[in-house]
């Protein structure tokens, strides 16, 4: 029986998706169990809400139990975790807010943003989790927030180039990232980073800005910085970048006979085999898998190809169990 959805279910669904932490993912699958239309064609589908909501509160109550409660910890959700980083007033709230749907705390005066807070920020058919943070500058690391960074799979490095002291704060970031063993520094002063990281020169719309970004590349050679806005321009292409710096890539499930599943991807690793794939689909495939067909990469749709067949972005893999 069809299950007949209404546009108000898909809009629940999309909150769902787009949920930043466990209590906003009970709270919209709440509203789609509220708002789904009840007859038999979607019985199925309300007892597989109902067991998301418990299975949610149930983890949630456990690591409460378990952990303690730590006002730093973020809890991961999508297909990676980025925490920007910066100097108070540098615009980390502004662009996880433009980025995301989070409710950032945006202000002309620093210190505005105490903890961190959680966004996702949609990037074609996925989520990836930004994190905005408290300010740092060399007085002022808050207590925990080096965690926060620990815990994250990359880093956004914000610098505000709208004032003339934005060297300053590229050096003392990296100094402060250094010296608490986020990201590494080599004796020829090469940054080599545990963490992949990206530096932005945010507030670029502003009248002195190029100057200002010009003179910290003259003054740093070989600095590699994306240049953006979060009033807008560079946004688009900073969702691209993002996506990247995670190294990870995007694959489809197909079952023999049916069409791939398009609806949600697979996140792996850059470099992820079909072993990798068939561990996230269950843990007991990679043991009986004997080869896959993968369309996508290969030369021909649906090609046979090798358990340890290195999948890329967007690839379709039908397991050969
Ligand atoms: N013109 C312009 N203004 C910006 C930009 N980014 C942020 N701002 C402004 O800069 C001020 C600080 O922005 P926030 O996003 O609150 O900065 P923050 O880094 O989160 O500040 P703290 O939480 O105090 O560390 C606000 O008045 C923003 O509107 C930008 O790209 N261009
Ligand atoms: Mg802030």
């Amino acid at each position: 029986m069809p299950a007949n959805l209404t546009p108000q279910y898909y809009a629940a669904e999309e909150n769902y998706k787009s949920a930043g932490s466990s209590e906003e993912k009970v709270k919209a699958l709440q509203e789609m169990l509220q708002v789904i239309p009840k007859h038999k064609g979607t019985e199925k589908l309300q007892g597989d809400i109902k067991k998301k909501i418990a299975r949610l509160k149930e983890e949630s109550k456990k690591k409460k139990q378990t952990k303690g409660f730590n006002p730093f910890g973020v809890e991961k959700q999508g297909a990676g975790q980025i925490a920007l980083a910066g100097y108070p007033n540098s615009g980390k709230s502004s662009l996880v807010g433009a980025l995301s749907r989070a409710k950032v705390k945006i202000a002309e005066y620093p210190f505005s943003t105490a903890l961190p807070i959680a966004g996702m920020m949609p990037y074609k058919d996925t989520f990836i989790q930004l994190v905005d943070t408290p300010p740092l500058s060399v007085d002022n690391v808050p207590p925990g927030l080096i965690g926060t960074f620990k815990e994250a799979d990359a880093l956004l490095v914000v610098i505000d180039v709208s004032t003339a002291d934005c060297l300053e704060q590229y050096e003392g970031l990296l100094q402060i990232l250094h010296d608490r063993e986020v990201i590494d520094i080599s004796e020829e002063g090469e940054i080599i980073a545990p963490l992949p990281y990206m530096i932005v020169a945010n507030k670029i719309d502003y009248a002195d800005a190029r100057d200002n970004l010009d003179v910290m590349k003259e003054l740093v050679p070989g600095l590699e910085v994306f240049e953006v806005s979060a009033n807008g321009p560079g946004l688009e292409e900073l969702k691209e970048r993002l996506f990247h710096i995670l190294r990870i890539i995007r694959v489809y499930g197909k079952a023999a006979g049916r069409p791939a599943d398009m609806d949600r991807p697979f996140i792996l690793k850059k470099g992820g085999t079909v072993i990798d794939f068939a561990a996230q689909i269950h843990k007991d495939f990679p043991a009986k898998l004997k080869s896959a067909l993968v369309w996508g990469s290969t030369r021909f749709d649906g090609q046979a190809v090798a358990r340890d067949y290195v999948l890329e972005d967007g690839d379709i893999v039908e397991l050969q169990l």
